[in-house]
């Protein structure tokens, strides 16, 4: 676990001209012979010798140019293979062969098997594990697959590329031939070998190309593929359409597994998923599962460009391929949905997630300058806040700018491995901008703070806006300089309608864009007639932190006025936060709760008002989350208080709403079969949503009792249990309902997951022997990954009052669990961990009882790279 950093980058002695790989499956016993191409590169000490890198291998074979290379010319370690005396100029063949163990592999990086099927993954260093090789994104060559198996066991035998041809091998054997035309780095390689069963389809791009596609399950599960073929089809059809890109082979797959990491990998024309992005019916998903999938299948898709066809020079560069592919896979999901809807999940989203890492002791910046496990940097802040980046990029520039950047970046950049500068600057070449100070965003970790303050003069009709920007210090950036921040703004007038200013000064303004440059600066808007209300940062233009003292009359108004859906939501929300807290202060001293009105009746309004659409209204009436009120607190949280606060509000607006909420659990019913287009989902949303106010108003568990017993597919099934659940644990209802789930979808792993999530996030001081219990449930199966984060992971990162415990013990659990995890899979103990990573903002006994339980982590010697550099960054 050495320091790596971006400013020691520089390029191989070495270029890999071509890699021919051939396999010989066996579960425990495989045998890989890579016979790689290199010729040295123009300029280079001719005495170099030739790296490569490994992970726990061992060398079975080494043949120069099919000669065996002598002891003496080479040195090897389980992690890296030296070979010297190699010549100056001409090419030369290295063979090196290695044998590895499949089924022994369970940090399922490299090649494993999952349910009997081999499968590799080798984002970010997993293709060290197979062979000894140049193992970083800037290696980039054609690879020769040949794979060679048992054919009654294998009848399936895929990787990248086109297929060539297979046939019988010898006895009992068979084998499968596969070329990848397009250099790739080897982290994009893929293997999958088993007995699975496929959907099949075709595609004709958009110059005429049939593309077979095919989606792998596991024999009878083919059904449920259909609706991620459909998602396939329409983001390859929307990339033509939106960027210009069209699909480069003659086939694409997609292999859906039960064990994985991760949600999905993009691996060059052969994806394998995380089987929850693949599988749906409506008896089994719910609304969000079948967004989740047209999202995932979408990203990975649009990996081939941004990622595949171009990809990073170096793992710094992360955010080059997984910032722009969050940004794409967005606006994908905004095309086939409501745009203002997705984008309040979004915003949600990133503030829940991305917004804490910002704040805590892991914070980095977009693009990192070191690391010391690059597992450890698929974060939220490479991806979602890589993507806000993104999205300020097109903001700054117009969709019709930043279409012409992408197009610029398409063109040069096809075939390579680059830099974020790279990317940047194909939008400062063809926009002729200078975006150097906007680049900040890449290298500054932390939240912007923006303060505004407004005035308004009636006699000058005068409008002033004064802000003021501070970037909080994060780990090794005690200092920042002052960012580009795009605000997108409005100003709204008595009667609703925008008002235009006759001149705007003391910044760049463009369209409705004011750009805040400065760490102080004052916008005067002339010639508005009567005082406006202000809209800022509408659409979340900019992922800031916005403190702006507005009234809660002026936020009603944006709330009821503003033509961007997301700005109104947006309003509520800001108009309930203060509710929230004080609720959660009150609640912490012992003093009556009261609910602010104004906040119950603008809610009330937004969620009656039958013009706006479904999912709308129920955003709206999902207040800011119990760990959102607590990053709104700051520090010293007590997540009981934050509860009782957070439950008091809910139940004032219940009671006030009751007869609102019994017409639209009424109204709110959608006809014919299920179906989980956006429209659909919108209203059982909304009824969900009615369901559990009108819950909170009753306090009994017939209602959501009822709904579980009419529901005819997984959303209503799940929200009415959800329910049952948490407001009603010892309810003899509660334990009939998990228990008819329970008895329906045994064996169904995705189901069973959501029955572990749902008993996880109980709150309350209960949670954690009822988590106790259920890990002694024969349905727990610690290896998999799906099931530890369904239990573990949910309760870590899903029930504030039932994880954080005042006594502590929630935290020892998991301090426990993670020594457990780690010596199998140190990636998924590492990635459960973070859930800790907001320590510092709890209450002292509940912040020393956290660290007590770091520390017993941080102690163990034994520790993977992966949990030592979450650790002790969490302890610094
Ligand atoms: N690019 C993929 C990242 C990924 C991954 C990274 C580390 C370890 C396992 C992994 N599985 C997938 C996923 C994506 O962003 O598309
Ligand atoms: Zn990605």
């Amino acid at each position: 676990g050495q320091i790596v950093n971006l400013a020691d980058y520089r390029p191989t002695d070495f270029v890999l001209e071509r890699v021919d790989l051939t396999f010989e499956l066996d579960p425990t016993n495989t045998k890989v012979e890579a016979r790689l191409i290199f010729h040295r590169r123009e300029g280079v000490d001719p005495s170099a010798p030739l790296v490569l890198d490994g992970d726990e291998l061992n060398l079975s074979g080494l043949l120069f140019d099919q000669n065996e290379v002598p002891a003496s010319q080479y040195d090897v370690t389980p992690e890296s293979l030296t070979i010297r005396d190699l010549p100056a100029e001409t090419p030369f063949e290295i063979t090196v062969t290695t044998y590895i163990n499949p089924e022994a592999n369970t940090q399922l990086m490299g090649l494993y098997r999952t349910n009997g099927v081999y499968c590799t993954q080798c984002e970010a260093e997993g293709f060290r594990r197979i062979t000894y090789f140049p193992d970083r994104p800037d290696v980039l060559a054609p690879y020769t697959i040949t794979i060679i198996g048992d054919k009654a066991a294998n009848p399936v035998m895929l990787s990248n590329g086109n297929f060539l041809g297979g046939a019988g091998y010898d006895e009992g054997r068979a084998f499968a031939a596969w070329f990848d035309p397009h250099p790739k780095p080897s982290y994009l390689f893929a293997l999958v070998a088993g007995d699975l069963g496929v959907v099949e389809d075709t595609f004709e791009t958009m110059s005429g190309n049939e593309v077979a596609l095919k989606i792998y399950v596991e024999h009878g599960k083919e059904a449920r593929a259909a609706y991620a073929m459909d998602a396939l089809k329409r983001s390859m059809k929307w990339d033509e359409e939106r960027f210009g890109r069209e699909y480069d082979l003659n086939i694409f797959q997609i292999v859906a597994v039960s064990d994985f990491n991760m949600g999905a990998m993009e691996n060059k024309g052969l994806n394998v998923f995380n089987d929850k992005y693949v599988l749906a019916d409506p008896e089994t998903a719910t609304d969000q599962d079948y967004a989740n999938i047209e999202a995932i299948i979408a990203h990975e898709y649009f990996h081939n460009w941004t990622g595949n066809r171009i990809t990073c020079r170096d793992w710094f560069q992360l955010c080059l391929k997984e910032g722009l592919t969050v940004f794409r896979d967005h606006e994908f999901s905004a095309d086939m949905r409501s745009r203002a809807v997705k984008r309040i999940a979004e915003v949600r989203h990133l503030k829940s997630e991305q917004f804490p890492e910002d704040a805590g002791p892991l914070a980095h910046p977009v693009r990192p300058t070191k690391y010391r496990e690059i597992n450890n940097f698929y974060t939220t802040t490479v991806y979602q806040k890589g993507s806000e980046v993104t999205r300020m990029i097109s903001t700054l520039l117009g969709q019709d700018g930043f279409k012409s950047g992408m197009d610029l970046y398409f063109e040069r950049h096809d075939g390579q491995a680059v830099t974020v500068e790279d990317y940047v600057k194909c939008f400062e070449d063809s926009a002729g901008r200078d975006l150097k100070q906007f680049s900040l965003w890449y290298s500054q970790a932390g939240t912007p703070l923006v303060t505004a303050s407004s005035e308004y003069d009636q006699a000058s009709g005068t409008f002033t806006l004064s802000l003021e920007q501070m970037v909080p210090a994060t780990p090794g950036q005690p200092d920042k300089l002052p960012m580009h921040i795009p605000l997108s703004f409005s100003l709204i007038s008595d009667n609703g309608a925008a008002a235009t200013p006759s001149s705007v000064t003391g910044g760049e303004v463009t369209g409705e864009v004011l750009h805040l440059t400065e760490r102080n600066q004052i916008f005067v808007f002339k010639g508005i007639s009567s005082r406006p209300v202000l809209s800022l940062n509408r659409g979340f233009s900019a992922p800031i932190n916005l403190q702006f003292n507005q009234s809660a009359a002026d936020l009603a108004h944006i709330a009821r006025h503003d033509t961007d859906l997301f700005a109104r939501w947006q309003a509520l929300t800001d108009l309930s936060i203060p509710n929230l807290t004080q609720a959660a202060r009150d609640a912490r001293d012992g003093k009556e709760i009261t609910c602010d009105p104004a906040l119950i009746a603008a809610i009330l309004e937004a969620a009656g008002d039958d013009t706006l659409e479904p999912a709308f209204r129920s955003q709206v009436l999902t207040l800011p989350s119990e760990a959102d009120i607590g990053r709104e607190l700051g520090g010293n949280n007590d997540p009981d208080a934050i509860r009782t606060g957070r439950q008091a509000i809910i139940s004032a607006i219940a009671t006030a709403g009751a007869q609102t909420f019994a017409r639209l659990f009424d109204d709110m019913q959608t006809d014919g079969a299920y179906s989980p287009d956006a429209e659909n989902a919108g209203k059982r949303a909304l009824r969900s949503s009615a369901l559990a106010y009108l819950t909170y108003a009753e306090a009994t568990p017939a209602r959501a009792a009822g709904a579980f017993a009419a529901a005819d597919n997984m959303t209503d099934q799940m929200s009415a249990l959800t329910l049952l659940a948490h407001h009603f644990p010892d309810a003899p209802e509660t334990a009939k309902a998990l228990d008819t789930f329970l008895t329906r979808f045994d064996g169904n792993a995705l189901v069973i997951d959501k029955w572990f999530s749902v008993q996880a996030t109980i709150p309350g001081a209960g949670a954690l022997d009822r988590v106790k219990a259920l890990m002694e449930n024969p349905r727990f199966i610690a290896g998999n990954p799906n099931r530890v984060r369904s239990l573990i992971g949910t309760f870590a990162f899903g029930n504030p009052t039932g994880f954080n415990r005042r006594d502590g013990e929630g935290y020892k659990f998991l301090a426990e669990r993670i020594l457990e995890i780690d010596p199998k899979n140190p990636q998924l103990a590492a990635r459960i961990l973070t859930s800790m990573r907001s320590w510092r903002s709890l209450e002292p006994q509940r912040a020393d009882a956290a660290r007590d339980a770091l520390m017993t982590i941080e102690r163990t010697p034994t520790l993977s790279t992966d949990v030592r550099d979450i650790v002790e960054r969490m302890l610094k």
